[in-house]
Formats: C-alpha cells, sequence, structure tokens
C-alpha cells in the first residue's frame, strides 16, 4: 500500500546506514507505462557499473540506483515522502520521468528534495514545458523527451564531480560512443 511504501522510505531515512550502503541514483516515474521509456536511464547506469539496490538489507557493493513509481498526482503524498526522505537515505541525485501535459513529477520533486538535483526526463514532446517550467529560485535539470539514457549519465557526471574513477568511466564510455560513430562512417565509405 502507499502507506507501507512510506513507511519504508521513513523507516530506511531513520535507520542510519553507511554511506556505502545507501542507492546512489533514485529513478522515479509516474507510471509504469513510463518504464520503457525510463528504462534508458537504468541502462546508462548499468553501463557505467551500477547495480540495482532492490534488498535493502543486503545492498550490493560499489553505486547503485533504486528505481519506484511515484505519481505527482495519484500519489502526492508518496512523492512528498519520497523526496522528504532523499537526502537522509543516501541518495545524491534523483532522475524523476513524467509524461502527459501534466507532468509534475520531475517539478515538485525537484522543490521537495531540494538541494538535492533533480534530472528530469519528459517522457513525451508535449510533457518538456511542465518539466522544465520552473519559477526562479526552483531549478530542475533536465533531458529532452524522451533521452532518459542522458538523464542516467547526467546523475552520474553529479557524482564524478567527487569521483576521478567514475569519471574515467564517463570518458571511456564517450570514447566507445565515438568509436561507434567513426565505425559507421568508415563503413559508409568502405
Ligand atoms: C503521467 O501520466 C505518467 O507519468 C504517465 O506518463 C502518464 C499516463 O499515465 P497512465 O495513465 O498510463 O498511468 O502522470
Amino acid at each position: 500500500t502507499v502507506s507501507d511504501l512510506i513507511d519504508l522510505f521513513e523507516t530506511e531515512a531513520a535507520a542510519d546506514h553507511p554511506p556505502d550502503e545507501t542507492p546512489d541514483v533514485g529513478v522515479i516515474m509516474g507510471s509504469d507505462s513510463d518504464l520503457d521509456v525510463m528504462a534508458g536511464a537504468h541502462d546508462a547506469l548499468t553501463d557505467l557499473g551500477f547495480t540495482e539496490l532492490t534488498d535493502y538489507d543486503d545492498p550490493p557493493t560499489g553505486y547503485t540506483f533504486e528505481s519506484w513509481v511515484v505519481s505527482a498526482h495519484r500519489t502526492p503524498t508518496l512523492m512528498d515522502a519520497y523526496a522528504r526522505t532523499a537526502a537522509a537515505r543516501g541518495l545524491d541525485v534523483i532522475i524523476a520521468g513524467a509524461g502527459g501535459k501534466s507532468a509534475d513529477l520531475p517539478n515538485m520533486t525537484a522543490s521537495l528534495a531540494y538541494p538535492i538535483p533533480v534530472v528530469g526526463v519528459p517522457v513525451q514532446e508535449k510533457s518538456v514545458p511542465s518539466v522544465i517550467g520552473m519559477p526562479t529560485g526552483a531549478p530542475i535539470t533536465a533531458v529532452d523527451a524522451g533521452k532518459s539514457y542522458n538523464a542516467g549519465l547526467a546523475a552520474a557526471q553529479f557524482l564524478a564531480t567527487d569521483d576521478p574513477t567514475l569519471a574515467d568511466r564517463l570518458r571511456d564510455l564517450q570514447a566507445a560512443r565515438q568509436e561507434g560513430v567513426a565505425d559507421v562512417s568508415a563503413r559508409l565509405h568502405s
């Protein structure tokens, strides 16, 4: 139930886990219908060596992410609890995706979890104005519609400011992508 999930977030926030046992990146989305689009964020984080954290009693080593469906409009108290407990639960960055015209999960989470950075993913083109249209004093970082892979990279960029090893992994991934482009280009001329 919603109240079980709120209890879980509050219990984890109070648990005082060591930093290496807490989730680093939270991926939330407004509906399970967003899963296909938001899978790109999981892919980017996985490509960078992150592991999905599902069992809070037995966390994997290294960087982790967690994934939840949280709706700004259908479960506003859950959104509030997730964002309110994010810092105490050890999250460093949140990726939030929503679709439709009222794509308010990213922007509301950005305000509620501030100063934890939120990377917003407009799940559809029509969600872009809602995700990025924030007033002065209420920042959000966002990617283009559907570009959740970039949101995963952006989340890792925030963490990499403090971790040269992760910065190297980002560089390696960029280098591999460059070589992929060069290979395609070379094939066109072969
Ligand atoms: C938004 O409404 C969700 O993020 C989703 O993209 C959209 C439609 O949700 P469903 O009606 O498919 O659950 O809040």
